[in-house]
């Protein structure tokens, strides 16, 4: 009865990422094929924890997010990942979810991430798959984009799967693997302004965006050849490189979004403040860069030993706002209960 039970639950701990390269824009909605490479940092804060438990006599999926029974949207985009699961592994046995996330949900800090990463590695052990980290992160790709980077602690690359000639070949390509570094001592510090939920999600955002703006085809072109100054910089261990392309490549994302027809605009005022003050943080010589993501927070790339000055400094530019320091962290693995 024993191994019954280890067999049929399963827990799993992840952690958001923050892409220095951004992923904005999908080629194929299903799939979660997406249109470009992207790179992210896998972060030491904010984890998720989520258990999954085989129910056969439920009836139907049963999901607890931060202790509330989920419905609508995020409980349909969790049933629909665990049928994936269900379909691979020959299963119609219903499930019970229960997942905890201390990221601030919907505030741009990819709780989703570290939610499907989490949820991908707990419900695959759950329904007995054995699945390796690329097959796992392929998996995570289909619940949200971002969280197939949250397999892989450090850095990560998303392969876009571009190359492939056909659809089942890019989903087969289409994952994320761990970056070659240097010697890098990285420190993300994020400055929360704003941690209630979106106006618009990352989704339709990016819907729009490749479907009206102008800007969104020059951005993709620009943000490959980003990747491959990012890949030299990080091997270089060149810590003022990596921050310039990771800030040119958010501003130009956010540019993209500007000029969509409607416009999107995640940045608020408090995000351009925090912004005047990382310049200001370079001009003294520190060397502080920019990303914001889907909502008007703002993540600073620093080196470690200048992390505790910059999170002073921002704290005084966003009075409302909280400041927490990040280093790299783990990958999404199971937790042996
Ligand atoms: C990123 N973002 O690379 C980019 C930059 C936000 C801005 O990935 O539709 O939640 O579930 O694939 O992964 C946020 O989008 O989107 C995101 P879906 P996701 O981190």
């Amino acid at each position: 009865a024993h191994t019954q039970e280890r067999r049929t639950r399963a827990t799993a701990v992840a952690h958001p990422n923050i892409a220095l390269i951004k992923y904005w824009g999908k080629r194929d909605e299903n799939l979660v094929l997406p249109r470009v490479d992207s790179l992210s940092m896998t972060l030491d804060i904010f984890p998720t924890t989520t258990t999954v438990r085989l129910a056969p006599d439920t009836g139907h999926d049963i999901v607890t997010l931060n202790g509330r029974t989920a419905e609508g949207e995020p409980l349909r985009r969790i049933v629909a990942f665990l049928d994936l699961v269900r379909e691979r592994a020959g299963s119609a046995c219903p499930a019970v979810v229960d997942s905890e996330n201390t990221v601030p949900t919907g505030a741009g800090l990819a709780s989703s991430a570290s939610g499907f990463a989490a949820l991908a590695v707990a419900a695959s052990a759950a329904y007995g798959l054995g699945l390796d980290a690329t097959a796992l992160s392929r998996l995570a790709r289909r619940g949200s984009g971002s969280a197939c980077r949250s397999l892989f602690g450090g850095f990560a690359v998303w392969h876009a799967g571009l190359d492939a000639a056909t659809v089942a070949e890019a989903d087969l390509a289409s994952h994320a693997e761990p970056v070659l570094c240097g010697d890098l001592d990285p420190a993300l510090v994020v400055a929360v302004v704003d941690a209630g939920p979106k106006t618009v999600s990352s989704r339709a955002a990016m819907r729009r965006t490749v479907d009206t703006s102008p800007l969104y085809e020059p951005w993709a072109v620009s943000s490959a050849r980003d990747l491959t100054e990012m890949r030299a910089a990080l091997l270089a261990g060149d810590i003022e490189a990596v921050g310039e392309i990771a800030e040119r490549n958010a501003l130009g994302m956010h540019a993209t979004m500007l000029a969509a027809r409607p416009a999107v605009r995640y940045l608020s005022p408090a995000t351009l403040t925090v912004l005047d003050r990382v310049l200001r943080l370079r001009q003294d010589g520190i060397p502080a860069y920019a990303t914001m993501d889907a909502g008007p927070n703002v993540k600073v790339l620093c080196r470690r030993p200048d992390a505790d000055t910059v999170a002073e400094a921002l704290r005084g530019a966003v009075a409302d706002g909280s400041v927490v320091v990040a280093a790299p962290g783990p990958g999404a693995r199971p937790v042996h209960e």
